[in-house]
């Protein structure tokens, strides 16, 4: 049996770490949730695995399970002992990465969250947009020097920027002008164990 068991929701932010585990070859199962029930494909209560009911929660053979997107991706690039996706601990290209995986996390995901919200309205959305599109702007001035957000490297980081900002179409989030992010968008999508993750959860 895999060692590892990732829960995930097509198209979440458990794509990120879906995209990490192929880039990284490792072997996994996984276990898809329904977030309405909060049961997973196998008939299991969620909630009982993770009392938070959220994606991605990872599940390893020891029985041992961990939450948290960023930490997640940070414990399974430690899992090899050397990766580009992150760099040697106390070096400062990996606390680049980790410095963007708390952006990311703080700034972009989680402003996403009212835009996908039923009951906010369309006037408060326009405003929550426009903040996330001026952090936009800003990602789209670095993509503009470099391939992905560390440099020539593709690292956990551009994994979970990838991961999000694929909801923009969803939530009708303008990133039009914004090319520099629009080519970070396709170069990801064009990596070989990302279309296999895509494929995987149906969202190709
Ligand atoms: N702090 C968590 C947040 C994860 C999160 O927001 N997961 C969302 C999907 S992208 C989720 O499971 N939402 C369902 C819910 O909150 O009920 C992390 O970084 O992993």
């Amino acid at each position: 049996m895999p060692p590892l068991k990732l829960y995930y929701v097509p198209g979440f932010c458990s794509l990120a770490i879906h995209i990490v585990m192929r880039e990284l070859g490792m072997d996994f199962t996984l276990v898809k949730v329904d977030m309405q029930t909060k049961q997973t494909a196998q008939g299991e209560d969620f909630l009982r695995i993770n009392p938070k009911g959220q994606v991605p929660y990872l599940l390893a053979d020891d029985g041992m399970g961990l939450s948290e997107g960023p930490v997640i991706a940070q414990y399974l690039a430690d899992r090899l002992i050397d990766t580009p996706l992150l760099p040697k601990a106390g070096t400062m290209r990996r606390y680049r990465v980790m410095e963007w995986q708390a952006y990311v996390a703080s700034e972009i995901h989680k402003a996403y969250t009212p835009l996908f919200h039923p009951t906010i309205a369309a006037d408060d959305k326009a405003l929550f947009a426009k903040i996330l599109r001026t952090r936009y702007q800003w990602i789209d001035g670095v993509l503009a020097r470099e391939m992905y957000l560390t440099g020539s490297s593709f690292t956990l980081a551009d994994a979970y920027l990838f991961a999000v900002t694929r909801w923009a179409g969803y939530v009708g989030l303008d990133l039009a002008g914004l090319t520099h992010l629009q080519d970070f968008m396709g170069r990801v999508a064009a990596r070989p164990q990302v279309i296999q993750a895509l494929q995987a959860e149906n969202q190709v």
